[in-house]
């Protein structure tokens, strides 16, 4: 079984970050280390939180690691509160990223809907980016893809924009880019990537719902990467992650108050086993 270490914050209740990695993850078949950035009572979406910074335990639970030789398959990282964890993240992949088949798989978490999340500034995309080149597979958003490469956000485009995008995106390293959220078709939207190594662009839709839920983020990613770790090609993780996202938002559609608390990916499970023994 593969071993992987994920990097994103806990939210106590609102169905993102670990909340949601953990148990996808492991649902999938994939041993699902942790380390925790910060401990925040909720998203930062909600009205009041706390926010407890946990980045000067990284290092003490990383030399532990080290001391005992332990090793692993991947890093995944999700929301990360500051550069400084933006740099123990690149220590990290440093110390332990130099296993045959190694992974390092960053959903860079800091914005959607043409604005930053509470917290981030446009110093933190540029730091951001700079640990993205060191990447297997970046899957940003629309948003954190443009902050990321400083150029406006446009809420309008075409295929060729998706594409100059990706090139950019895999220019100084990365591997393999994938832009989330891509509506170029009515009533479509999926996922467009651009495999930089073998210069393969591939895309992949499923149906838009009327609706939009706060955590869609962490679930692609968590799925498609899982999926990626079960040995799965980039093209059919990403595909099962679109299919799997939209099963949870058609879940949560039933009851809309609950926007707030994230995706209810737990009566999604079913699904989600059965389309990964397809798989292989
Ligand atoms: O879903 C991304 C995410 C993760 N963690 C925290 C967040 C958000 C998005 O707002 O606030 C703390």
């Amino acid at each position: 079984m593969k071993r992987i270490i994920t990097v994103q914050d806990i939210s106590c209740v609102g169905r993102c970050s670990l909340t949601v990695a953990l148990p996808i993850i492991s649902a999938m078949g994939v041993e699902c280390g942790v380390i925790p950035t910060a401990v925040l009572s909720t998203h930062t979406a909600f009205s009041k939180f706390t926010f407890r910074d946990l980045t000067e335990e990284i290092p003490s639970i990383t030399d532990a690691w080290k001391e005992l030789s332990l090793g692993f398959d991947a890093v995944y990282t999700g929301y990360l509160g500051s550069e400084r964890q933006i740099a123990l993240v690149k220590d990290f992949v440093r110390d332990f990223g130099n296993k045959d088949g190694f992974v390092t798989w960053i959903d860079p978490v800091m914005a959607d809907h043409g604005k930053l999340y509470h917290g981030f500034s446009e110093e933190f995309a540029g730091k951001m980016a700079e640990l993205c080149t060191m990447a297997d597979v970046v899957v940003p958003n629309l948003t954190e893809a443009s902050f990321m490469l400083g150029i406006p956000y446009r809420e309008h485009y075409d295929e060729a924009y998706i594409r100059d995008i990706l090139v950019r995106l895999t220019e100084k390293g990365t591997k393999a880019a994938a832009l989330t959220g891509v509506e170029l078709e009515e009533g479509k939207i999926g996922v467009y990537a651009y495999d930089s190594v073998n210069k393969k662009f591939f895309s992949y839709y499923n149906e838009k719902l009327p609706a939009s839920y706060h955590g869609t983020g962490d679930v692609f990613s968590s799925c498609a990467f899982g999926a990626y770790m079960r040995g799965a090609s980039l093209e059919d993780a990403l595909s099962l992650a679109v299919d799997f996202t939209l099963e949870c938002m058609k879940k949560t559609m039933a009851d809309e108050d609950r926007r707030f608390y994230g995706v209810n990916f737990e009566e999604a499970f079913p699904m989600l086993i059965s389309r990964l023994k397809e798989l292989k």
